[in-house]
C-alpha cells in the first residue's frame, strides 16, 4: 500500500500554533471553509443533472447576471461561517453590502472579517469548465463588542491573516495560507477528504504562460499591447505560449504550477479592469507572495493598495516573478 497523505484536518491542527495569536479560531475558520467548499463541490458536480443550470434572472451588484449556482455557493458558504461563530462580518461578490454576524450568546465578540467570492467564473458552469471559490479573511480594526462596520473590511491586502481558493476542477482542490507558504489539499471524493497534495507550492521564479484576454487587444494600453507583442516575438525561449480559461482561479492555479503570469489590465472599455481589489486581486497577490510569486496593477503592489470601496476594481497582474517584473516594465515606458 502507498503512503497516505496527511489530511486537511491533521495539518490544520499541526500548524495552529504557528498562527500569530492563536486561538483555536483562525483553524475553526479554516475548517468551516473546508465544510463549505465540500457542499459546493457536491452542486457544482451535480449542476449537468439537475436543473440548477443557467442564470436566476436576476443580476448582481454589477449588473451581471447571476447563475443559480453562484447563489447557491454564496448561501452555502455564507451560512456555514455565520453557524460557527468565529467571523463578525462577511462580504460577498453576490452580496451589495457586508453582512453583519452575532454570536448567539454575546453581540459582536467575533473578531474574523471573511471576504468572498463564493463561485468565481460562474459563466464558465453551463460548458463544465472548471470554476472557483475565493476567500480572503482579516483581523477586524474596529474594537471587539462593538458592531462590525465597513472600515473592518477596507483594509489592505497585506493585513490578511488568510487567503486561498477552491478549485473544482477535475479533481477539487483547497490551497490556502495563513502566511507560511502555500499548501495545496485534494479532495478525495469517496471519502470527502481533503488530503494534502502539494506542500508548499511556489511559482517558478520565471515562466513561459502568458494569461489575457487577448480578444480585448485594441483596448489595452500601450504597456500591456507591447508586453504581448515581446511575449509573441521569436527569441530565446520566445514565443511564450498562450492558455487562458476565462476563469481566474484555474488560470493562476496552473501558472503557480507550470510558471506564468495572468493579466486583466484597464481597457478603454474599463478603466480598471474588472476583477474586484477586496475577493479576488487581494487573496490572490496574498498566495502569489507567499508562493514566492508577485501581484501589481502594473505599477504598484496590490497588497499596499487602500481599497476605497467594496466592490471596487483594479488592473492585476500576477504570477511568475520576473514576467509581472517584465510587464511592469513595459507598463513603466508609458506612464
Ligand atoms: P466573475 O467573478 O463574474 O466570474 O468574473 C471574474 C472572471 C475571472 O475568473 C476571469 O479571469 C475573468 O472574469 C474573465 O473575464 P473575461 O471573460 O472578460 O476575460
Ligand atoms: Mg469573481
Amino acid at each position: 500500500m502507498g503512503k497516505i497523505n496527511k489530511t486537511l484536518g491533521e495539518f490544520i491542527i499541526e500548524n495552529q500554533s504557528s498562527f500569530a495569536y492563536s486561538t483555536g479560531e483562525l483553524s475553526k475558520l479554516i475548517h468551516a471553509i473546508r465544510l463549505a467548499a465540500k457542499v459546493v463541490n457536491h452542486e457544482v458536480n451535480k449542476a449537468g443533472l439537475v436543473d440548477i443550470l443557467g442564470d436566476a434572472g436576476d443580476q448582481n451588484v454589477q449588473g451581471e447576471d447571476q447563475q443559480k449556482l453562484d447563489i447557491l455557493a454564496n448561501e452555502k458558504f455564507i451560512q456555514t461561517l455565520k453557524n460557527r461563530e468565529i467571523v463578525c462580518g462577511i462580504a460577498s461578490e453576490e452580496e451589495d453590502s457586508f453582512i453583519e454576524v452575532n454570536s448567539h450568546d454575546e453581540l459582536h465578540q467575533n473578531k474574523y472579517v471573511v471576504l468572498i467570492d463564493p463561485l468565481d467564473g460562474s459563466s464558465n458552469i453551463d460548458v463544465n469548465v472548471s470554476v472557483g471559490t475565493i476567500f480572503s479573511v482579516y483581523r477586524r480594526v474596529t474594537p471587539i463588542g462593538s458592531p462590525v462596520t465597513l472600515e473592518d473590511f477596507l483594509q489592505p491586502g497585506r493585513n490578511q491573516v488568510a487567503a486561498g481558493y477552491v478549485v473544482y476542477g477535475t479533481s477539487t482542490m483547497l490551497v490556502y495560507t495563513t502566511g507560511h507558504g502555500v499548501n495545496g489539499f485534494t479532495l478525495n471524493p469517496a471519502i470527502g477528504t481533503f488530503y494534502l497534495s502539494n506542500p508548499d507550492m511556489q511559482f517558478p521564479e520565471d515562466g513561459k504562460i502568458y494569461s489575457v484576454n487577448e480578444g480585448n487587444y485594441i483596448h489595452f494600453p500601450q504597456g500591456v499591447k507591447d508586453y504581448i507583442k515581446y511575449c509573441q516575438e521569436e527569441d530565446g525561449d520566445r514565443p511564450y505560449t498562450s492558455r487562458y480559461i476565462g476563469s481566474l482561479v484555474s488560470d493562476f492555479h496552473r501558472n503557480m504550477i507550470k510558471g506564468g503570469i495572468y493579466m486583466y489590465p484597464k481597457s478603454s472599455k474599463a478603466s480598471n479592469g474588472k476583477l474586484r481589489l477586496l475577493y479576488e486581486c487581494n487573496p490572490m497577490a496574498f498566495l502569489a507572495e507567499q508562493a514566492k510569486g508577485k501581484a501589481s496593477n502594473g505599477y504598484e503592489r496590490i497588497l499596499d493598495l487602500q481599497p476605497t470601496e467594496l466592490h471596487q476594481r483594479v488592473p492585476f497582474f500576477c504570477g511568475s516573478r520576473k514576467m509581472v517584473e517584465k510587464a511592469e516594465s513595459f507598463m513603466a515606458k508609458h506612464e
